[in-house]
């Protein structure tokens, strides 16, 4: 049965029924967004490997909510029109893959998958399918900072040359790893760079400036990313996850008629004690917060038409692609060569 005549003829008008996998932090955000902020759909359906987590969400946020026993029961259940897989990026496939073979819309949040090759094949099995019904997480795209960004360098910059970005966290957890910098960090990078670029990477390589006194051993801080793009456009990206003072994204495209920066996010400035002062964010679910609605309302919006827009399982599978490539680089100190598999049809 396809989401179209799951969801039946009065779809227009009626609530999309939601399930939620993974109540941790995002999980749970996602969840308070569906209820208070968003239109047009109700969290029904919640499932984590820790039950007492799923019962903490259900209380707060969703009582009327359903606690099932498995993810893939409540992928299964009639009473869910789609999904949202927030649970560990270890469990993504395995969600994704019987969301699709259930015929229903999923939300992934990033990583699409934790491997290229997992990757691939939740992009081969919604290519059998013929129908588009994975979102992947990736909210930049949805920013209005970066909405205008692109606009400017479409209709003002002329051609891009170079991209020099910064992505700075005040201090991560004492778990996070120098690969992570790539794969739970920098990705994010990598989908955004793509899509403003409409473009694809080359090559990757990766150089450590001297480290932070913040960091530990386990953790290169900062790193600086090297990407080229197939039409020769060169990005630069420092990472830097101890940075201590804010949560700070930065982003500027240098084209052949001038050049543009990310807007600052919307803070009031004030004057005083000799002071020119703005506040930082600290926290990037606070600095993404409208995008986080805008995306997920988007995904919302689309799931009665039994198909769904956004960033696509393509998408987060060439990011698993740059992301390997990114890591490789970081391992090896060399110049990592991307490739890529044609594009199917179905992400044209
Ligand atoms: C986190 O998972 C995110 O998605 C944030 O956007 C990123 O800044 C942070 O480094 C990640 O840990």
């Amino acid at each position: 049965m396809t989401i179209a005549q799951n969801i039946s003829a009065d779809s227009a008008t009626r609530t999309v029924r939601i399930g939620v996998i993974g109540t941790g932090m995002i999980g749970t955000d996602h969840t308070r967004r569906i209820q208070q902020v968003l239109t047009g759909a109700e969290v029904v359906g919640l499932y984590d490997y820790a039950l007492e987590n799923a019962q903490k969400l259900q209380s707060s946020h969703a009582p009327k909510a359903t606690i099932f026993d498995t993810g893939e029961a409540l992928i299964a259940s009639d009473d869910i029109d789609a999904v949202l897989v927030c649970s560990t990026g270890a469990t993504h496939e395995q969600y994704v893959l019987a969301a699709i073979a259930a015929g229903k819309p999923v939300f992934c949040e990033k990583p699409l998958a934790t491997t290229a090759a997992a990757a691939r094949g939740i992009v081969d099995a919604e290519t059998k399918g013929g129908a588009r019904l994975v979102q992947v997480g990736f909210m930049r795209r949805f920013d209005q900072g970066y909405n205008m960004l692109k606009q400017t360098m479409e209709q003002e910059l002329g051609e891009p040359l170079m991209i020099h970005a910064c992505h700075r966290n005040p201090a991560v957890p004492e778990h996070y790893v120098t690969p992570m910098a790539i794969h739970d960090t920098f990705i994010h990078e990598i989908d955004t760079f793509r899509w403003l670029l409409n473009d694809d990477f080359v090559s990757a390589q990766v150089v450590f400036p001297r480290g932070s006194k913040y960091t530990h051993s386990k953790l290169a801080d900062p790193q600086i990313v090297l990407l080229e793009t197939s039409k020769g456009v060169r990005i630069d990206c420092e990472i830097f996850v101890n940075c201590r003072y804010g949560y700070d994204i930065q982003c500027q495209i240098v084209g052949e008629e001038g050049v543009a920066n990310l807007p600052e996010p919307l803070a009031i400035v004030t004057r005083k004690e000799a002071t020119l002062g703005q506040p930082i964010l600290t926290d990037w679910k606070d600095r993404f917060k409208a995008a986080f609605d805008a995306e997920l309302q988007d995904f919302v919006d689309q799931v009665p038409s039994g198909t769904v827009g956004g960033p696509s399982a393509w998408d987060g599978y060439v990011a698993a692609i740059s992301s390997d490539a990114c890591v490789e680089a970081q391992e090896t100190g060399k110049i990592v060569e991307i490739s890529l598999p044609d594009r199917p049809a179905l992400y044209a």
